[in-house]
């Protein structure tokens, strides 16, 4: 078992989608636990290209590559993660922040809270304020979901908190903040609702935070 999401993991670092999607369909024939095949395998593969990423012993191809490779690996186990069509906890609007284009922790946070019955609506990356203003306008949702990968797109977030306060609209949602590079004193600090350092937090942090409207 070891031994496939070991290979899982260095697929995905080569960035070869097409095997990764090979092992994770055989893991998942095997009925091997799907929330390992995700830690242990994908995330595992990935972790070591964030380290190498950050030590230029690999360069953005390579890193693309790898992500695309996590992304069929992520499409993969999705129908087990995303269980039914009840979507009965509410409406959630995620996105990444403006000037940042990383989406596969958000995919993967969207995938959860979708599993977890949120009716998730997803408005992509480089997320410009306005377009999160014009999303929350449209549809009320009962939260609204920042994602962040750089240092430098942190700021974003406030910015998209200001936009909303200045629309009138922020008491209309409760704010959620997320991504490497966050922290919760940073969360308080530019007045989100709630802050999750990873996909399963972001589950347990939304569903307190509905229980609260
Ligand atoms: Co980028 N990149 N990247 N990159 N990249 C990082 C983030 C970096 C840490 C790499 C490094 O130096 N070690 C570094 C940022 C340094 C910093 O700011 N401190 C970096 C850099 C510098 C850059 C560029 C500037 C590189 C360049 O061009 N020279 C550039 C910027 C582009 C831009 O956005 N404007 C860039 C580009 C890219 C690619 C396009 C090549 C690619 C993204 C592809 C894609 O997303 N479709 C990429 C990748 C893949 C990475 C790393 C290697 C992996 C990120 C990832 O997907 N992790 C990353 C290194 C790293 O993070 N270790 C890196 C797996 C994912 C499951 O985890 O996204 O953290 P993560 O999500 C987690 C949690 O953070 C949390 O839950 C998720 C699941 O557990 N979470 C939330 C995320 N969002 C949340 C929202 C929530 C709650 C929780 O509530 C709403």
């Amino acid at each position: 078992m070891a031994d496939t999401y070991q290979e899982i993991a260095s697929s995905l670092y080569r960035g070869d989608a097409s095997k990764v999607a090979e092992l994770v369909r055989e893991a998942i024939d095997k009925n091997l636990d799907v929330s390992e095949i995700l830690s242990d395998g994908l995330m595992k593969g990935m972790d070591k290209v964030g380290q190498d990423f950050k030590t230029n012993v690999i360069y953005v191809p390579e890193v693309l590559a790898a992500a695309r490779a996590m992304q069929t690996g992520m499409n993969l186990l999705r129908p087990f993660l995303v269980k039914g069509e009840v979507k009965g906890r509410g409406k959630y609007v995620i996105g990444t922040v403006a000037g940042d284009v990383h989406d596969i922790g958000k995919n993967l946070v969207k995938m959860l809270l979708e599993g977890a019955e949120f009716e998730v609506i997803d408005l992509g990356v480089d997320v410009a304020v306005e377009d999160f203003v014009n999303a929350v306008s449209e549809h009320s949702p009962k939260i609204l979901g920042l994602s962040a990968l750089l240092t430098t797109t942190q700021k974003s977030m406030l910015a998209t908190i200001e936009g909303l306060e200045e629309s009138g609209l922020r008491q209309s949602v409760k704010i959620m903040v997320g991504g490497a590079p966050i922290t919760a004193s940073y969360a308080e600090e530019i007045g989100a609702d709630g802050f999750a350092p990873d996909a399963s937090a972001a589950v347990d942090v939304a569903g307190n935070l509905v229980k609260w409207r």
